[in-house]
């Protein structure tokens, strides 16, 4: 059967705008890379936790937690990196979908971790997503609250 990973349209709907090559370049480096990247995780969930859950699928090679860039702190999301690309696509099949944290996490192919790619890109810091969010969890909401509603309500 043909694999549904041998096609870059099925393997991921995410364009990273700060790619800099061609759409083959970005295609190739999709369909050959070792890394994934996980969305919708808490903003309390653990280095450890997560390489509990990801070493199911193989040994993880490295782990960057996504960092909101003003504060330091996770803000949700993460690269693991694996030494082969069969684990990636296990990790992919059975890993995505699974709760973590209470939890659904999101388990995207990735073209490849660099520096810098760990930091939230949205203007409050955080990931670009949250700040169109309207379903707000704790964790967001606690964000918000401590990032600036938190300043306005100690005005007052
Ligand atoms: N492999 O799905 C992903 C993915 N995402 C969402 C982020 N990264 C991802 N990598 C893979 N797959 O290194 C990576 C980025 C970066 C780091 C932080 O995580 O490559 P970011 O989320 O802060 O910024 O990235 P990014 O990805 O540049 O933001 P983008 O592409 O504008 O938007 C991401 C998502 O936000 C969209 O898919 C959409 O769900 C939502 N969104 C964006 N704009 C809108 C809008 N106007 N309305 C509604 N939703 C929106």
């Amino acid at each position: 059967m043909a694999s549904l990973f041998k096609d870059p349209n099925k393997l991921s709907a995410y364009r990273d705008r700060r790619f800099s090559g061609t759409q083959e370049e970005f295609d190739e480096a999709l369909q050959n890379s070792t890394t994934v990247y996980v969305g919708n995780m808490s903003f309390y969930t653990t280095e450890e936790q997560v390489y509990e859950l990801f070493s199911r699928a193989g040994e993880i090679k490295k782990m960057i937690m996504g960092l909101d860039k003003n504060t330091k702190t996770p803000c949700g999301f993460c690269f693991v990196m694996y030494y082969s690309r069969e684990d990636a696509e296990d990790t992919v099949k059975y890993i995505s979908g699974t709760i973590l944290d209470d939890r659904p996490i999101r388990v995207d192919f990735d073209w490849g971790f660099q520096e810098g790619r760990q930091w939230g890109r949205g203007r409050s810091g955080g990931q670009v997503r949250d700040e169109y969010r309207t379903d707000y969890d704790p964790d967001i909401l606690l964000m918000l609250i401590l990032g600036g509603y938190g300043k306005l309500v100690q005005k007052e």
